[in-house]
This record gives structure tokens, sequence and C-alpha cells, in this order.
């Protein structure tokens, strides 16, 4: 029998399997999806790619796919995510999944383009590397995918770019966009996994560090209140005026870049655009600054020209690169200036992903039923499957809400009623 698998060590399988049985622990959404689906079978039939960090908490996702009747093939969707662990126990368990820990960009390329050996019928991305793939280099799929589903704000970006430019030719999820996606992942998820990432890489005392936060969106905030929280000055730098207001009456500062520079003690990248921290900024820096990336992709901070600057590098700790610049000063980037939270700590909480991963399963129960009559193109989430989820989540947590009595609704919706 051919194996349908590639990963690190499959010997690893028991300790991947607790650490998912940990994370189904902390996920009562998407269990409690789990017991319901798998008595109606909606994804019978339906064949998943997925590309999505390979974590306890995407394991859990991937065991609900299959609980409600989905066959599953899986890579990862950034060379340095993957837990190995988790790859082992889910191909021990005859899942196909294709993902490793330090994967190259070729390997990377060819795990994704296993799982299109299978011929999905649904495609579910992670910053749309999949989606991307199979708009170009496997294009023979496209009649038979009926829809997909994207996780991320830099996925979402670039598949409304692809829908502008006429070019997207499935109708895809933008999970992202999701209230109990956005609001909780993005922001409290972001903010404690960063700083987890940046603790498990340099163990340093935060409390009195000036830490810069490049972009205050949703990622950026959460950063810059937790980093707060744990006693650090904080600065955010931005290029979107609102968002700099908003960084300003929240008690941050803002810094151009150039200011930040020479102001900070760690820096931590959260914009999805390109070269944000580059050569200037490096010649800036104190010595001892501590660079690190919590956005989608690995272009934030310019390590080409770190590298040329720099008069040597080692790895000081595990996920820790020092630079020694001509002048003596040492720069610390870490995890390769790839997503900090997974790369250096397990990514987000799974209560957290709980949220995230619910929209992700519904999504592709959707898009299961509704996705051949749609056109190509971006789609929200419909509401009430956001609110049935935070009302799902609310009453795992034992929390009961009040509901609004007839007379008022009939004072919501009056436009009469006055002083
Ligand atoms: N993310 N997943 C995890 N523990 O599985 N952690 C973070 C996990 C996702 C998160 O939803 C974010 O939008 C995306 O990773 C960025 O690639």
């Amino acid at each position: 029998m051919t194996q349908n698998y590639k990963v690190a060590d499959i010997g690893l399988a028991e300790q991947g399997k607790m650490k998912i049985e940990w994370a189904e622990a902390r996920m009562p959404v998407l269990m409690t999806l789990r017991q319901q689906f798998e008595q109606t079978q909606p994804l019978k039939g339906q064949r998943i790619a997925g590309c999505l960090h390979v974590t306890k908490e995407t394991a859990v996702l991937i065991r609900t796919l299959i609980a409600a009747g989905a066959e599953v093939a899986w890579s990862g969707c950034n060379p340095l995510s993957t837990n190995d662990e988790i790859a082992a126990a889910l191909a021990a368990d005859g899942v196909q999944i294709y993902a490793w820990h330090g994967l190259n960009r070729d390997e990377y390329y060819w795990c994704i383009d296993k799982t299109l050996e299978f011929q999905p019928t649904l495609t579910l991305d992670d910053g749309a590397d999949l989606i991307t793939r199979v708009h170009t280099t496997h294009q023979h799929l496209i009649p038979t995918i009926v829809g997909g589903t994207e996780e991320t704000t830099t996925g979402v970006h670039r598949l409304r770019s692809m829908a502008a430019a006429g070019k997207l030719k499935y109708p895809v999820l933008a999970i992202n966009d999701a209230e109990t996606k956005w609001d909780f992942d993005n922001v409290y998820g972001t903010g404690q996994s960063t700083l987890d990432g940046i603790l498990r890489a340099t163990s340093v005392l935060l409390a009195g560090k000036n830490v810069v936060v490049a972009g205050y969106g949703h990622c950026g905030k959460g950063v810059a209140m937790r980093a707060k929280g744990m006693g650090a000055h904080v600065a955010a730098t931005e290029i979107k005026p609102t968002a700099a207001l908003k960084a300003v009456l929240e008690g941050v500062q803002v810094l151009d870049m150039d200011r930040a520079a020479r102001w900070g003690d760690v820096f931590i990248t959260a914009t999805g655009v390109k070269d944000v921290i580059v050569g200037r900024h490096f010649d800036a820096m104190r010595d001892g600054a501590i660079v690190c990336n919590t956005g989608h992709y690995d272009c934030e901070i310019n390590l080409g020209e770190l590298q040329q600057r720099a008069q040597s590098k080692r790895t000081i700790r595990d996920n820790c690169d020092e630079y020694v610049m001509s002048d003596g000063r040492r720069i610390y980037v870490l995890g390769d200036g790839r997503l900090v939270n997974l790369a250096c700590a397990e990514g987000h909480p799974s209560e957290v992903m709980d949220m995230s991963f619910a929209n992700q399963f519904l999504g592709m129960v959707l898009m299961a039923e509704q996705g051949r009559k749609l056109q190509g193109g971006v789609y929200d989430v419909p509401k009430e499957l956001d609110q049935r989820i935070a009302a799902t989540k609310l009453s795992t947590l034992g929390i009961t809400i009040d509901q609004l009595t007839p007379a008022q609704v009939e004072y919501s919706n009056s436009y009469l009623e006055g002083t």
C-alpha cells in the first residue's frame, strides 16, 4: 500500500494524540458541532483539501470535518508552524497529511500539490496559497470545486484583489471577517500567543521595555494591549490615520518607524505589508534589540538587508538568531521573521480557535450545501451563523444573557418614539 502521508516522525503520534485531547477539552463549540453533525453527515461525499497551520486546534477541526462525513487531505500553511507530534497523530489516524516543521519552499508547494492530487471539492485556506495554487498550476480542478473558505486577514485581502480582477473562479467565504473570528482570534489570540512566542524564544522581562508594534489593526491592537498589561511602554507605527488616532486615544504613543527604531527594545510587525523594518531601521536600533513578526507572511522584516549588514550570525537559543553588526551591536531575530506565535510557541490558544474553527466548520457545511449556486467571489459569513457560534460559546461558559421583550423589540424598531 502506498503511504498517503509525509510527516517528520510517525513515532510522535502518541504525544500528538494527548495534545489533541487537551485541545478538545477546550473547544466546546466545535465539539458540540461534531456531536450534532455526526448524525446528519452534511459533508458526506465532499473531499476537503486544507492548507492551515498543523496545530492541536487544527487537528480538532480536521476530526470534526471527518466526523461530519468529509474525506480530508491536509498541508500546513507556513514552513515553521507545523507541530510534528500533531502531524504524526493525524497520519496515524489515517488522515492524508503532508506537513513537517522546517520544510523549504519547494517542499512547501510539494505538500500543497499532494493535497490537490486528491481532487478536492472544497478548499480550506489560511493565507490563500492553496486557492492561488488551484488558480495557477491546477486550473483543471476548478470545475469540480464547489467552494472554499479563507481563515486570515491577509488571505481575504488577496482574494478580494483576485475577485476584483475577475480572477477568482469559485465562491470563498471570508471566515476572517466573521465577528466571532476577527474580534476574538485576531485581538486576544494574537495578543497572547505573540507574547508567548517572544517569551519562549527569549525569556526576557517585558516590564519596563519599550515595545514597538508595527500596525495597529486588530492584531496589533491585541499585542499592544497585552504588552501594556505586562508593564511595557508601548508605541505603534501606522500608515492609516484613523488607526493611528485609535492608538493615541487608547494610550499608545504613535511614532514613525525611523523614530521607533531608535526607541524600541522589542519590535513586533503586524501589518500584512512587506518591508516594514528595513536596513536603515536596523542601522538605528540599539544593542540587544529583539525583532519579530506576527503577520501572515515573512516579508515584513527585510532579513536580506539585515544579513548584508551583519558581520556574523549564530543561533543563540531555539528560534532566536543573533546578528552582530560591524559596530558590535547585536540584533536578535525570532523564528526567522515568520509568525512568531506559531514558529516559537503553539499559536493561538484553543479557547479562541474554538470560535474561529466553528466558523470554518460551518463555512464548509454552507459551501457544501450552497456553493454550486454561487458565482466566483468572496462572501461574508451569514450574521445569524456568527450569533449562533457566540451563543453556543456563552452557553458552554455557563453564561446566560437577556432577551428583548416584545415591547422592547417594538421600541427599537420604532422611529416615532422620542423624549
Ligand atoms: N491560527 N491558528 C492557530 N492554534 O491553530 N493559531 C493561529 C492555531 C490562525 C489564526 O486564525 C490567524 O488568522 C492565522 O493563523 C494566521 O495565519
